[in-house]
C-alpha cells in the first residue's frame, strides 16, 4: 500500500515539473521578437531559377534601407555581392541593407548549381 501512494507522488511530481518547462518554454517564445527600429523602404525580389536570375538589373536608391529576399524558382542557388559588405543570401534569406556608395555592384550565384553556374550574374545598381 505505502508502496503504491509513493509511485503516485512521483508520477504527480513529474507532471508537474513537465507542465513548468512547458510554460516557461511557451512564454520564451512569445517574448522573444521584435528589435525591428529601421523603416524599409523598398523591397527587392531577386529570383533565381536555373540558370538565370529574373532580372538583369536590380536598382536600389542609396542610403534607404532595401530588403533584399532571394527566392529560387529552379535549382538551389544562393548570391553574394562583390565589393558590398552584404553576407551572401541563400534561398528565402531575406536582409535588410543600406548601401551608402552609389555605383554599380555584381551580384552572383556562389553555390555550385551545375553547368549554367557561371552565367548566373547581375547587377545591383545604388542610385
Ligand atoms: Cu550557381
Amino acid at each position: 500500500m505505502h508502496r503504491i501512494t509513493w509511485v503516485s507522488v512521483m508520477i504527480v511530481a513529474h507532471v508537474i515539473l513537465l507542465t513548468a518547462c512547458g510554460a516557461s518554454n511557451n512564454e520564451k517564445a512569445e517574448s522573444a521578437p521584435s528589435e525591428q527600429s529601421t523603416t524599409i523602404a523598398d523591397e527587392v525580389v531577386i529570383k533565381a531559377a536555373n540558370w538565370k536570375f529574373d532580372k538583369a538589373e536590380y536598382r536600389i536608391k542609396k542610403g534607404e534601407a532595401v530588403k533584399l529576399t532571394l527566392e529560387s524558382e529552379s535549382g538551389v542557388h544562393s548570391i553574394a555581392f562583390k565589393g558590398l559588405g552584404i553576407k551572401e543570401l541563400r534561398s528565402g534569406d531575406s536582409e535588410v541593407v543600406t548601401i551608402n556608395e552609389a555605383g554599380t555592384y555584381e551580384l552572383f550565384c556562389n553555390t555550385m548549381c551545375g553547368s549554367g553556374h557561371a552565367n548566373m550574374k547581375a547587377k545591383l545598381i545604388v542610385e
